[in-house]
């Protein structure tokens, strides 16, 4: 007779729960497929995270995450429910039914995520309902299981508890891989249930009436930012932890509130109407001075301003408060949206219909308006009301409500070394709608000496200039500013993004050998 132990050791208790955590995520992710991606208990607690996060750490995680920084909230998640799990494990095999309390708190906290997620239906509590059957489940089985385990001196001394205890690990090892696989089907065939590939590739773009005109190509210096940003190095910023699936079969676009005539639009109604196209660079307010979330592209959709006067806005709202798919809110100005500028309802990007990650299939595009007061991807609604009357997400969270572009300059070229000699300086500026109508640069706080600048289409993109150094032999330091349109010279004030937008010149040290002859 194999002696038994009542009490197993804790790294195997640990080790139940973590198998039975991820049985219980596996049965959510499956039947989220069916419900939807802000039902999944991950999801749905990551996005509540996401929402919570105060600016500045949310700055921060866009600074040093960039665009990974939702698979590594995704990832801490899971760990921490995993975590959590394995006490729950240790707690059940210790006493049984001992960990199913913290297995209910758990998923009492997914169903109150996922419940609280915009748009969410009574259904979205589904998933956690799985998750706390079959990871409770789970986990009580194999606790008894584990309690009943044979000793390991046991095992030393008696071939058939040794073979217990293997059985035991190969069979919960088979389980944990089981579940990673069946989740992983879940999630990849929820992304197939709703397929926006297809709805894209499907998608035939309408030419336009007023097409944009060729982009210059000149480049302002070797290395040196191109005028049209390439898709894989334009900035991307979200809040989106798995972007929203919208097809444009399905997606709608309804103009509320303060209008004399609500309507409610289909993508091909929308393509119907008359279409422009133009080059415009969207910003993000977060973008600290130097940096890289700015780009260029050659956006083609229908004029917002056409659509929001047949909806006919009324005496006295003064804001547009957009929704997105994922239930993000974004104010404009009514003003910005009716002043005569290039808004669009964007369906186009540089050529193709939006990527999926920009919006597909619509998306706001105001030129002038930093992108958390105008970009609103994935738009399925836009609001009439006012400024006193709504708050938009971010203006909830301390940044401005008013949020026009800063006038902002960068030096890309050269890095940081340089050969004395001439040395081909050169960068962007930009202060969308206003345009820019001068750069110029200094070398070691001495005088400013004035940029060339390169032709741009509009005042609506950044511009690209050069200037020739006469670089000598040592460190220096070389600093750009510009001037708009209107002749205001660009501030030399250092100011955080928060709360709308950062300023200060650009600087960059250069450290100059001696030529080479
Ligand atoms: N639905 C939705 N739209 C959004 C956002 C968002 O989080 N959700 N972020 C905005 C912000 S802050 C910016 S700067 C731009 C970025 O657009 P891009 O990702 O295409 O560069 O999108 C805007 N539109
Ligand atoms: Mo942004």
């Amino acid at each position: 007779m194999p002696h038994r132990t009542p009490v197993a050791r804790p790294l195997r208790a640990a080790w139940v729960g973590v198998v039975a955590g991820c049985a219980g995520l596996a049965a959510a992710e499956v039947v989220a497929a069916f419900v939807g991606d802000n039902a999944s208990p991950l999801v749905a607690v990551g996005a509540t995270v996401v929402d919570a996060t105060p600016p500045w750490l949310k700055d921060w995680a866009v600074r040093n995450l960039g665009s990974s920084d939702k698979s590594v909230l995704l990832g801490v998640v899971a760990m921490v429910v995993l975590l959590l799990a394995a006490v729950a494990g240790v707690q059940e095999v210790r006493r049984p039914r001992g960990g199913v309390p913290l297995v209910v708190v758990l998923c009492a906290a997914a169903c109150l995520a996922a419940v609280n997620r915009p748009g969410a239906g009574p259904w979205v509590l589904l998933p956690a309902v799985a998750a706390l059957a079959v990871g409770g489940w789970t986990l009580v089985t194999l606790a008894r299981r584990a309690r009943e385990l044979p000793s390991r001196d046991a095992a030393r001394a008696d071939e058939a508890a040794g073979n217990d205890r293997r059985a035991f690990l190969r069979h919960t090892g088979a389980g944990l891989a089981g579940a990673l696989v069946v989740g992983g089907l879940g999630r990849a065939f929820g992304s197939q249930r709703v397929d926006v590939a297809a709805s894209r590739a499907a998608v035939r773009l309408p030419t336009p009436l007023s097409p944009a005109p060729a982009a210059p190509v000149a480049a302002a210096a070797p290395g040196a930012t191109p005028f049209v940003t390439p898709l894989s190095d334009f900035y991307r910023v979200d809040t989106a932890l798995v972007v929203p699936r919208v097809r444009a079969e399905d997606w709608t676009l309804r103009i509320t509130g303060e209008v004399a005539r609500p309507l409610t639009l289909t993508f091909d109604q929308l393509l119907a109407r008359p279409m422009v196209e133009r080059w415009v660079t969207l910003t993000c307010v977060s973008n600290e001075v130097g940096g890289d979330l700015a780009g260029t592209a050659r956006w083609l959709g229908a004029p917002l301003a056409d659509l929001l006067r047949e909806a006919g806005p009324l005496d006295g709202a003064d804001m547009v408060l957009s929704r997105s798919k994922d239930g993000m809110t974004i104010g404009t100005p009514l003003a910005a949206l009716l002043d005569g500028r290039d808004a669009l309802l964007a369906v186009g990007m540089d050529g193709a219909p939006l990527p999926l990650e920009r919006g597909f299939p619509v998306r706001m595009v105001v030129p002038g308006l930093y992108g958390y007061v105008s970009a609103t991807k994935w738009v399925v609604e836009l609001e009439v009301t006012r400024f006193s009357d709504a708050t938009a997400y971010w203006s909830s969270r301390g940044w401005s409500e008013q949020a026009p572009v800063k006038t902002a300059s960068r030096i890309d070229v050269p890095r940081s070394r340089a050969s004395a000699g001439r040395v081909q300086v050169g960068g962007v500026a930009w202060a969308q709608h206003r345009g820019v109508s001068k750069v110029e640069v200094r070398v070691d706080g001495g005088d400013w000496a004035q940029a060339e600048l390169l032709p741009v289409p509009s005042a609506d993109t950044w511009r690209q200039w050069r200037w020739e150094w006469d670089a000598t032999e040592g460190e220096h330091e070389l600093e750009v500013r510009a001037t708009d349109g209107t002749g205001a010279v660009q501030t030399a004030r250092r100011a955080a993004p928060a709360p709308d937008g950062a300023t200060g010149y650009d600087s960059r040290t250069v450290r100059v050998s001696g030529a080479r002859t």
